[in-house]
């Protein structure tokens, strides 16, 4: 246990589930440690030390390295641990993965994180129909490009990128897991649909659910 890296982590945030798959899939036993965003204990002065940000994940080395921004762990655990790889060996098609990644990591989560809602909620009154129509309306803004470009790419495999899970599946199913809990309506989305069903069939996405974790209500 004390050779294994620290994962700072709660069970229901996205970002959390991305680097849960990851680590998962690389075979990497990790130490859970879950802060509660409810109770605000990302914000203690213990965490702030090893994140000045505030936010989940982190990720600790016995090394002592810490990392955190999720996308940043996930390319670093390519990096380092590259078997099964999650990034395509050519450049062209590892652009095309990130780009696939960025559209959920930067355009959607960014504008759903919790401090947004709550800002929205403590400071511009916003009931709950409110927050989630906001929630909604990020998805489908990203989500319908997102879909028309899976519909269009006729070599389409069983994930985003062909047959084997990428940076873009680890993004794309932890943003519908959240999107569930928001009830946004995926109905027009067959082929993110048929992706998120995929990555339900293998078990390192299963194992990082928010419903498997230690601190899952
Ligand atoms: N870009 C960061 C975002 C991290 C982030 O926003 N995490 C959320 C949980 S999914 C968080 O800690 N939120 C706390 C808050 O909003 O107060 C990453 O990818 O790691």
């Amino acid at each position: 246990m004390k050779d294994n890296p620290v994962l700072y982590n709660y069970f229901r945030s996205s970002t959390s589930v991305r680097v849960r798959i990851a680590l998962n899939l690389k075979n990497i036993n990790y130490e859970y440690i879950a802060l509660h965003l409810r109770k605000k204990e990302h914000q203690s002065d213990e965490y702030l030390k090893i994140n000045p940000y505030g936010l989940l994940p982190t990720l600790k080395f016995p090394s002592g390295i810490i990392l955190n921004q999720s996308l940043a762990i996930l390319e670093y655990l390519d990096e380092v641990y590259p078997t099964p790889s999650i990034l395509p060996l050519n450049p062209i098609d590892r652009a095309k993965v990130r780009s696939m990644a960025y559209a959920i990591a930067l355009e959607i989560h960014p504008l759903n994180n919790l401090h947004v809602l709550n800002h929205l909620k403590d400071d511009f009154m916003a009931d709950e129909v409110k927050i989630k129509s906001w929630f909604s309306k990020w998805v489908h803004k990203a989500f319908s490009p997102f879909e028309k470009i899976l519909e269009n790419d006729k070599e389409g495999g069983y994930y985003c990128f062909g047959d084997t899970p990428t940076l873009a599946d680890i993004c794309l199913f932890s943003q519908v897991v959240n999107n569930v809990r928001f009830d946004v309506d995926l109905s027009k989305y067959p082929n993110i649909n048929s992706i998120y069903e995929r990555c339900l069939t293998n078990d390192a996405f299963i194992k990082a659910l928010p419903k498997n974790q230690p601190d899952a209500e």
